[in-house]
């Protein structure tokens, strides 16, 4: 049998669950985005010297700027239902899956990662979100509706999951992180920590 590794989520949505419009994101939130980078890189690895793994679609994939990918000092995984099609074009070291499935397969039984983050897009949360080894919701609540986003978050059944303490968004994350409203860019939002209840 497969061991499968409890694994994460990281997402920014609206009220709503709005997180994204015609391919990209649509606000720009510089202390949300170095909340993602950091909580990304640094979580669950209490000084190790190994590396969190991210799994993104391959929409979300060519929705970060060409600048910034492969997302550095993390093992990235992209996944597409046309593997062979997609790897020529992706840098080396960046590994490519037909499911997510076989992705936490694979790297679950990988010794130099510390912990597994999917980070979207709307079909990858989607089915992560359904998998009972997702174990952690780092969700950033933005506190406003946005208009014509046409991908989504779905809405966490609060039957299963369960907001921690701020304390332990902190513990994980091995850095303090901002308590409460962060503003940002005439927007406000709340960086919440939900966990499955087992
Ligand atoms: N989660 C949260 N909280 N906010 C997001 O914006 C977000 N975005 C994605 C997934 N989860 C998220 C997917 N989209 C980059 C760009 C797009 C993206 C994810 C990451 C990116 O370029 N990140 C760089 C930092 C860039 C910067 O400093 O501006 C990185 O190194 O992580």
């Amino acid at each position: 049998a497969t061991t499968i590794r409890d694994f994460s989520m990281v997402v920014a949505a609206t009220r709503s669950g709005g997180i994204g419009k015609g391919g990209t994101i649509p606000w720009r939130l510089p202390k949300d985005m170095a909340y993602f980078k950091m909580i990304t890189t640094k979580a669950f690895q209490p000084g190790s010297n190994q590396q969190n793994a991210v799994i993104m679609g391959r929409k979300t994939w060519e929705s970060i700027p060409t600048k910034f990918r492969p997302l550095p000092a993390r093992v990235n995984v992209v996944l597409t239902r046309q593997p062979d099609s997609l790897r020529p074009s992706l840098p080396a070291g960046v590994d490519v899956f037909g499911t997510l499935d076989a992705a936490l397969a694979v790297l679950s039984v990988r010794t130099d990662i510390a912990h597994i983050f999917v980070i979207g897009g709307g079909q990858v949360y989607a089915e992560a979100l359904a998998h009972q080894a997702c174990a952690n919701v780092f969700l950033t609540e933005i506190d406003q509706e946005l208009d014509g986003c046409d991908t989504w978050f779905p809405a966490l059944d609060k039957a299963q999951w369960v907001a921690a303490d701020h304390a332990e968004v902190e513990q994980v994350a091995g850095e303090r992180v901002q308590a409460g409203k962060v503003a940002d860019k005439s927007m406000t939002f709340e960086f919440v920590l939900y966990r499955r209840r087992v």
